[in-house]
């Protein structure tokens, strides 16, 4: 089987955003945002210091979201020595200050779903959710037909596989059709510190939409992404697998077959056990049961204006 790597020595964090369309560290000439103008505010986390934004860019569409991102340890001496200190207030041995970083120290990470479809907006949008628990049954009747139909478009996992996009972010790739997969950084996680440390690996199988349609048929698969992607985060980042979160979603928002890595010491969204399922109790259950996925009862959050909660109430089975 035939393997290939990019970047070798361990902790090497990119300094800068890349992608398909820019280089690294570049100043966008064409900023999305610029022009952005603000419908209103999906969702504003303050302690996660996320912001989401539904706007418009020249008439279509989109979604910004705004996000502080973690110290860098590294950046501290010069952060406290280059910064300003207004003085805010001062008691006995206490004192509290506006640090006033310089413009490099103090960078937002920006994400732009341009355009945004109505269910991205959905997506992001604050919503009371609701619990559901989906039979194997539910999910052939009910799930199945839904997603087929409604969920969100996976052009981007084919350009990340056919090299259309992301190429040069890949951190390890195993080419083989069947137990083969990229492993690169998730978008989420702007490659500059190791506390929020998020890679996703993509299986290059194209017709394993979920943990639904996982059998025994998988476990090399399966094991083979999570043996060959710790050792490629041990490497490229010396992070251990004892420190990392290995996990799939159910539901997830794209149905092609992905695995989530993060470090064990992020709270990363959607890592919660109503819908993070850790990939070694996958395999267990799997190595047990060939077709424990597709018979036993999983439960998920779906928000209040979710159509697929709909079908479930409809179906009478809220
Ligand atoms: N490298 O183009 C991409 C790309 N896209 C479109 C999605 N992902 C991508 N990665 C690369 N390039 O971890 C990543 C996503 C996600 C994974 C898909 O693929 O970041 P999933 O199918 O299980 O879907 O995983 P999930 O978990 O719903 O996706 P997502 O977008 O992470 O949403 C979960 C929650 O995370 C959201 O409700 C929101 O609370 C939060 N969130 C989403 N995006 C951001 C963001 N940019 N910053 C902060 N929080 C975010």
């Amino acid at each position: 089987m035939a393997e290939s790597e990019n970047g070798s020595a361990a902790k090497i964090l990119k300094t800068d955003a890349e992608n398909e369309c820019g280089d690294a560290g570049e100043i966008s000439s064409d900023s999305p945002v610029a022009d952005f103008e603000i419908t209103r505010v999906l969702r504003d986390g303050a302690r996660e210091k996320t912001i989401f934004i539904h706007g418009k860019v020249k008439d279509q569409d989109a979604v910004v979201i705004l996000e502080k991102t973690p110290f860098r340890q590294d950046m501290l001496p010069e952060l406290l020595k280059s910064s300003q200190l207004k003085l805010e207030m001062k008691n006995d041995v206490y004192s509290t200050y506006q640090l006033q970083a310089p413009a490099h120290l103090n960078e937002i990470k920006t994400t732009v779903v341009c355009p945004a479809t109505e269910k991205h907006v959905k997506k992001y949008l604050h919503q009371e959710v609701f619990l559901v628990e989906e039979s194997g049954e539910d999910y052939r009747n009910l799930t199945l037909p839904y997603i087929s139909s409604q969920s969100f478009s996976v052009q981007w996992v084919h350009n990340i596989l056919e090299k259309k996009a992301e190429a040069d972010r890949i951190v390890f790739e195993d080419p083989d059709p069947d137990t083969g997969f990229v492993l690169l950084p998730d978008f989420k996680w702007d490659q500059k510190q190791l506390q929020d440390l998020y890679l996703i690996a993509i299986v290059h199988q194209k017709d394993v939409k979920s943990l639904r349609d996982l059998t025994s048929e998988h476990l090399p698969l399966l094991t083979n992404i999570r043996s060959k992607g710790e050792d490629a985060i041990q490497r490229q980042y010396g992070v251990p697998p004892s420190k990392l979160r290995v996990y799939l979603h159910y539901q997830p928002s794209y149905y092609h077959l992905h695995v989530h890595f993060t470090s064990l010491e992020y709270d990363a969204p959607g890592c919660g056990v109503e819908r993070a399922h850790l990939l070694s109790d996958v395999i267990q259950n799997l190595q047990a049961d060939s077709s424990y996925y597709h018979n036993r009862s999983l439960a998920f959050p779906l928000r209040a204006d979710d159509g697929l909660l709909l079908r479930f109430k409809e179906a009478g089975k809220l």
